[in-house]
Formats: C-alpha cells, sequence, structure tokens
C-alpha cells in the first residue's frame, strides 16, 4: 500500500468511493488555481468538451496535476501500477451560475471493459455543501449499468449529453465529498454521482481525472489515445499521448482538437444506455 489504508481500499470496495485524501498543501492547490486563470485570461473560458476536455493535453499545469505522486499513489493501490489517463474534465461552477450535475455513473458513456476506471476529484478551490460539492450513492456502484437518458430542457447541467440515470435515486442517502484545496475524492466507475448548484460566493473548482489500468480496453470501433502516466503498458490498447511542453502550443491545440473528436465519435457506436 502507498497511500491508502486496507480500511480504505476495503471502503472503496463496499461503498464505490473515498474522501476525503489529500494530494497536495492548500498553498500549492492555489498556486495552480492562480495558473488556472491565467490560461482562463489567455485561451478564454475553459469549457467542457473544449478547452475543459482532456486539458492535460493542452497546459502544463493540469498535466502536473494528473501525475502528483500522492494521487497516483492512492490510484494505484486501488487498480495497480501500470496507469493511464482515458479522460480528464476541468469541472468549473462559477458563484451562483446554477450549475449542477445530474445523477449519473461514469461507466455509462466510457464504454469501458472490465469496469474498472477510478475518478480523481481534485479541488483546486474550497468544494463544500454549499458550492456544490461532488455526492455519491453509497453502494450504487454495486447494481451494475444502469439505463440513462438525456434531460432536455436542462441547459444549466454541465454533463455534454445531459445524460441522468433513469433510475429513482434515494437522495436521502446521498453523501457529499466536501473538499478543500488540494484534497481529493476517489470514485468508482458504477457510482451514482452528481451535484447541485454553487450557492456560495467563490467559484467551486475542481480537476476530474479518470485513471484506468492499462489492461482495460475501449469496446466501441474506434482507437482511442490515453496518457501513461505511471508504470508501464504491456497491452496496448491505447495509443499513448503526447504531453504539452508548453500551454496551449499551436501543435498540441491542434493534436487536441484531433483527440478529442476521435473521443466523442467514438462513443457514438454505443448503445443509448450505456452512452448518450
Ligand atoms: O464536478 C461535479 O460536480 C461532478 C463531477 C463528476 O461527475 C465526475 O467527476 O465524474
Amino acid at each position: 500500500m502507498k497511500h491508502l489504508t486496507r480500511e480504505q481500499v476495503g471502503q472503496f470496495h463496499s461503498e464505490g468511493y473515498i474522501s476525503p485524501l489529500t494530494a497536495m498543501p492548500e498553498a500549492e492547490a492555489r498556486a495552480f488555481r492562480d495558473r488556472l486563470e491565467a490560461s482562463e485570461r489567455e485561451s478564454g473560458p475553459l469549457r467542457i468538451g473544449k478547452y475543459g476536455s482532456k486539458s492535460h493535453l493542452l497546459f502544463t499545469w493540469v498535466d502536473e496535476i494528473t501525475r502528483n505522486r500522492r494521487l497516483l499513489d492512492a490510484v494505484e493501490d486501488l487498480i495497480g501500477e501500470d496507469i493511464l489517463i482515458y479522460t480528464l474534465t476541468l469541472w468549473i461552477k462559477g458563484a451562483k451560475d446554477g450549475a449542477f450535475v445530474d445523477w449519473h455513473q461514469d461507466a455509462s458513456y466510457f464504454g469501458l471493459e472490465p469496469k474498472e476506471q477510478v475518478t480523481a476529484w481534485v479541488a483546486l478551490s474550497e468544494s463544500s455543501e454549499q458550492s456544490g460539492c461532488v455526492r455519491v450513492i453509497p453502494r450504487s456502484h454495486l447494481g451494475g449499468v444502469y439505463r440513462h437518458s438525456i434531460r432536455e430542457g436542462t441547459s444549466n447541467h454541465m454533463l455534454p449529453r445531459r445524460q441522468a440515470v433513469d433510475t429513482e435515486v434515494d437522495e436521502a442517502s446521498a453523501v457529499r465529498m466536501p473538499l478543500k484545496p488540494g484534497q481529493f475524492s476517489l470514485h468508482h466507475t458504477l457510482a451514482i454521482h452528481g451535484s447541485e448548484p454553487n450557492l456560495s460566493d467563490d467559484r467551486r473548482i475542481g480537476v476530474g481525472i479518470s485513471y484506468i489500468p492499462t489492461r482495460v480496453r475501449f469496446t466501441g470501433k474506434a482507437r482511442l489515445t490515453g496518457m501513461l502516466v505511471r508504470g508501464t503498458d504491456r497491452y496496448g490498447h491505447f495509443d499513448h499521448e503526447r504531453a504539452p511542453v508548453a500551454n496551449c502550443a499551436p501543435d498540441q491545440v491542434a493534436y487536441h482538437a484531433q483527440v478529442m473528436k476521435n473521443y466523442f465519435d467514438s462513443k457514438k457506436d454505443l448503445r443509448l444506455a450505456d452512452a448518450e
């Protein structure tokens, strides 16, 4: 064990999540936030589906976060030492902007087998009950993949496809995962989770990193890419992504656009129940 206790690993398997864990001191997280805000001044809003997705290909500060030793040690304790990033999302809610995330499972639109993906959600600002921290339904990862459908008329839904789980969610059983800047939570790919709007006066900023062991494969037709962040890849199910050497270098921006198109196109041949 490199970071987690046996009890924490046990909790992940029985409950579907662990929180809070610490990746870095608060001051370091604030410095990352400063770099994020400098990138926003240069490149505009970091929107999901654009620069806010797979941002580890565009920004050196995101690449650095994904390779944080304590973060990877915790992930390694769950999935082993050969680790790829499958995707990454910057979850940014403005103060009182109404944005929320409906109940969903990550596995429902990832198209991965076996279902061993783990999401690490790293806070770069205070993620509290008031600012709309991530909520999870304990043990919901034990029920397999649920049907999802598109919620029309919900423009504040942060997921690009606005999907939500069709099953009745017992909200009373939901557990909030509040985090200080520099802390992170881990949730299972099948755990039903979501978050409420940010009612605080500050932005709520999190980096959601989807880590997979190299043995996992994509079940759709396309050949996808992943970033090897620890260990070796003895399977070759994914082409390895190229890390940025500067923020938004033109060739890397073009590379990101091509990777993103391939990623989103690849989901089109997955069944609706599983995907969008
Ligand atoms: O940031 C949020 O509120 C939702 C995060 C989420 O859905 C995820 O990390 O998978």
